[in-house]
C-alpha cells in the first residue's frame, strides 16, 4: 500500500527548486585606487565563481554600474579624486541603486570614520588587512539576501510571475526599445473564463491551483525574453518582443488549447478551465497605456464572442 503522489504539489516543489538553482553568477564591482589590491580581491571572488569588474578610477564607477548591473559594490574608502564615501553618496542618490549592497574596504580603524562611511549609504565595513575567506563569505551572503529581497518585491507570491507594477515597468521598457530599434512588439492580456464559478464550486484552494497551473504553462512554453506577469487576480500580461500580433496570437492560441485540456481535479467531478486572450501589436505613436487599452479591447471581444478564444 502506497500513498498516491500529489502531482500538483510535486511539480510546484520542482518549480521552486529549479527557480532557485538556475541563477546567474554573482557580479561584483570593485573600486580601489590600488590595482594590486583590486586584483587580489578579484582573484579571490573569481575563485569562488563570481564575476568581477574592477576599476581604479572612482569616476568610472557610475558608468560601469549602469552598464554591468553588478549585484554588489566593494568600495575602497581612501582614493584620490573621489573618496569611497563620496561615491557611495552619489550612487545612493539614484533610486534604482537604493538596494544594491555597498561594502567598504579600508585600513581605517577609526570608529567615527567607519560610522561616517556607513551613514553615507554603505552596508558594511571590512578592515584591512582583509581576510579573503571573510571577504568571499561577506560578499556572497549579502548578494544572496539582496537577490532574495528583490525577488520578493518583484514577484507575485502565488504564481512566482512578475507582479503588476513590475510587468507594467517591463512593458514600458519594451515599448521604448521597439520605438528605438523598429522591431515589432506584441502584448497579450489573458483572463480566465468564469473563474468565479471555479472558486464557488470547487473552493478557493482549487482556484489558486488553477492560477498556478496556468502560470507554469506560460513559463514553460513562452520564450525567456517574453515578460510574463500576473496583472490582476485571474488576469495575466504577456509581453512578446520581436513578435508580430499574428504570431503572438498563434502561440497564445496553442497555449489556450493546451490549457483547456488540463484536468485540474483528479478525483470526483472533472474540472476543466478555459481562458480568453486579447492581442495587440505596438505601432508608432502608441504608449504603454494605449497599447494595454488595445489588448483589453480585444480581450473584451473574446469574452463577448463566447470565451475560450484569442482575438487580435
Ligand atoms: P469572466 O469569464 O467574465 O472573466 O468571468 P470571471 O468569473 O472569471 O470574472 P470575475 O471578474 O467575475 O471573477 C474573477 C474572480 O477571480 C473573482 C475572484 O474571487 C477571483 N480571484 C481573484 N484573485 C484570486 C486568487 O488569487 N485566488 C483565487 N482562488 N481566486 C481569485
Ligand atoms: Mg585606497
Ligand atoms: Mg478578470
Ligand atoms: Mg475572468
Amino acid at each position: 500500500f502506497t500513498r498516491p503522489i500529489d502531482l500538483g504539489v510535486l511539480i510546484d516543489q520542482i518549480d521552486q527548486m529549479t527557480q532557485r538553482t538556475i541563477s546567474e553568477p554573482y557580479t561584483v564591482l570593485i573600486v580601489d585606487d590600488s590595482p594590486l589590491m583590486a586584483e587580489v580581491y578579484a582573484l579571490a571572488l573569481r575563485a569562488a565563481g563570481m564575476q568581477v569588474i574592477a576599476t581604479t578610477d572612482p569616476l568610472e564607477a557610475p558608468t560601469l554600474l549602469a552598464e554591468q548591473q553588478p549585484d554588489l559594490i566593494l568600495l575602497d574608502v581612501y582614493m584620490p579624486g573621489c573618496s569611497g564615501q563620496e561615491l557611495a553618496a552619489v550612487i545612493r542618490q539614484q533610486p534604482e541603486y537604493h538596494s544594491i549592497p555597498i561594502v567598504f574596504l579600508s585600513g581605517e580603524t577609526d570608529r567615527s570614520a567607519q560610522l561616517a562611511a556607513l551613514a553615507r549609504g554603505g552596508d558594511d565595513f571590512l578592515t584591512k588587512p582583509i581576510n579573503l575567506e571573510h571577504l568571499v563569505a561577506a560578499v556572497s551572503s549579502r548578494i544572496q539576501r539582496a537577490r532574495a529581497i528583490r525577488s520578493l518585491m518583484v514577484r507575485d507570491g502565488l504564481t512566482g510571475l512578475f507582479n503588476h507594477s513590475v510587468s507594467q515597468d517591463l512593458l514600458t521598457r519594451e515599448v521604448a526599445r521597439a520605438r528605438r530599434n523598429g522591431q515589432p512588439l506584441s502584448v497579450v492580456l489573458i483572463d480566465i473564463d468564469h473563474f468565479k464559478q471555479v472558486n464557488d464550486r470547487h473552493g478557493h484552494q482549487m482556484g489558486d491551483r488553477v492560477l498556478k497551473s496556468l502560470a507554469r504553462l506560460l513559463r514553460q512554453r513562452l520564450r525567456t525574453t517574453d515578460v510574463i506577469g500576473r496583472y490582476g487576480g485571474e488576469e495575466f500580461l504577456v509581453v512578446m518582443p520581436d513578435t508580430r500580433a499574428a504570431s503572438a496570437a498563434m502561440v497564445i492560441d496553442s497555449l489556450r488549447e493546451r490549457f483547456a485540456h488540463i484536468e485540474h481535479q483528479r478525483e470526483g467531478e472533472p474540472l476543466r478551465v478555459t481562458f480568453s486572450a486579447g492581442v495587440a501589436e505596438w505601432s508608432l505613436g502608441m504608449d504603454t497605456g494605449s497599447l494595454l487599452e488595445k489588448a483589453d479591447a480585444a480581450l473584451y471581444q473574446a469574452k463577448n464572442q463566447g470565451r475560450n478564444l484569442v482575438v487580435i
